[in-house]
């Protein structure tokens, strides 16, 4: 399910020719530089392999155990509001206006939302709840699903860039994005951008160790920009496919850090122009509408060209992927739903709907 446009490129590929992760390529040149920078885990505390792609049946049943909360305020009480299988009764739009707001689908989709049952039930006077339900469905399907595309990971390597606020889950959303791609067999790379906050290098080490998977790392304290470099370096030198680089949080009004991040992006195109293939931006669904404002403001640094948003599991308010949809030019990429190496995947607008509908 996940991940198709890499899938499409590895079938009928041989398991053979998939490199394994923390294994060097013969024959692949590596600069001193680099060299010295990288590091290969060893097997001690290593996860059990991920589950290949077509038997990781589970993630619907995170999604719907992660949207437990969202659906007892939301869907639950849109659902007891509706009533079952009657005349739709119009005079119930004023209170799934109020449901809508509160779920933080943002104003735009609820003054829709609302207007598109209006003019349903005036328009067909024997309009059912369950007809309502199924166009509410419907809407908010289409609305989630408007600028979802494949990702620009096709070059070998492909760079993601990290960023957000500080504590949103940048680090864990790359240990869990390393998981989930070396399930494709592909040979994945860290890059530990963020030498500010103390513990931070540590933290993605030991993550590297248990997925087995290459890091490049320098000092603490060292300038970040450095370390994306040498990262971009081994990576094309070891022939990876994927290098995740992490960078520290900062909130959107620190300036300094702000400008730290422009300097990341344009040593970054130094090394290799056409990357980063992708920027994600990590947003805490929990944080609600404010997560709009921080994406403006991290976009004017550094382009963002896709969303995660994790800790789908700890708010009510998981309309607010509605409201990103409609406010932000870019996609919702992958949903975290839990502090698990497995609490993420592709953000797909139907699976959602039906998990948030169940
Ligand atoms: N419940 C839940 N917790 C999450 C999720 N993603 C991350 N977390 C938790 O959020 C906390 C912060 O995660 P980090 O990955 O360290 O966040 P960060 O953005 O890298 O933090 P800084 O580097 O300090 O800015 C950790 O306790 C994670 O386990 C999620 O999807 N659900
Ligand atoms: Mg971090």
């Amino acid at each position: 399910m996940a991940l198709l446009w890499w899938r499409k490129k590895d079938e009928g590929k041989p398991a053979a020719e998939k490199a394994p992760a923390g294994e060097a390529q013969p024959g692949t040149p590596a600069s001193s530089r680099a060299q010295a920078q990288v590091h290969t885990p060893g097997t001690a505390g290593r996860l059990a392999p991920p589950a290949p792609p077509g038997e990781r049946t589970s993630w619907l049943a995170r999604l719907t155990s992660g949207l437990s909360r969202t659906r007892g305020r939301f869907t639950d009480q849109i659902r007891s509001l509706f009533g079952e299988a009657r005349a739709f009764d119009p005079s119930v739009l004023d209170d799934l206006e109020a449901i809508l707001l509160q779920a933080d689908v943002g104003p735009r989709a609820t003054t829709d939302l609302v207007e598109l049952l209006r003019q349903r039930v005036a328009a067909d006077p024997t309009f059912t709840s369950e007809a309502a339900m199924a166009a509410l469905k419907d809407a908010l399907r289409e609305r989630l699903s408007r600028r979802i595309g494949p990702m620009n990971l096709d070059a070998v390597p492909s760079i993601v860039l990290i960023v957000g606020v500080n504590g949103v889950g940048k680090t864990t959303t790359i240990a869990k994005m390393a998981r989930l791609f070396q399930a494709y067999g592909k040979r994945i790379l860290l890059v530990a951008g963020d030498t500010f906050r103390a513990g931070a290098i540590e933290q993605l080490t030991v993550w590297s160790q248990r997925l087995g998977c290459e890091i490049v790392k320098g000092e603490a304290g060292a300038d970040p920009s450095a370390i994306v470099f040498d990262g971009i370096n081994a990576a094309k030198a070891r022939g990876c496919d994927l290098v995740l680089m992490d960078t520290a949080g900062r909130l959107h009004t620190q300036s300094n850090l702000m400008d730290e991040l422009g300097k990341i992006n344009r040593v970054i195109k130094k090394a290799y122009p056409e990357a980063p293939h992708e920027t994600f931006l990590i947003l805490d669904a929990t944080t609600g509408q404010n997560a709009i404002n921080q994406a403006k403001v991290f976009d004017e640094m550094v382009p963002i060209t896709g969303l995660v948003l994790t800790k789908i599991d700890g708010t009510a308010k998981g309309g607010v992927l509605v409201a990103l949809a409609d406010y932000l030019e870019v996609p919702i990429r992958f949903l975290g739903v839990g502090e698990g190496i497995d609490d993420l995947d592709n953000f797909r607008a139907d699976e959602f709907v039906e998990a948030l509908f169940r």
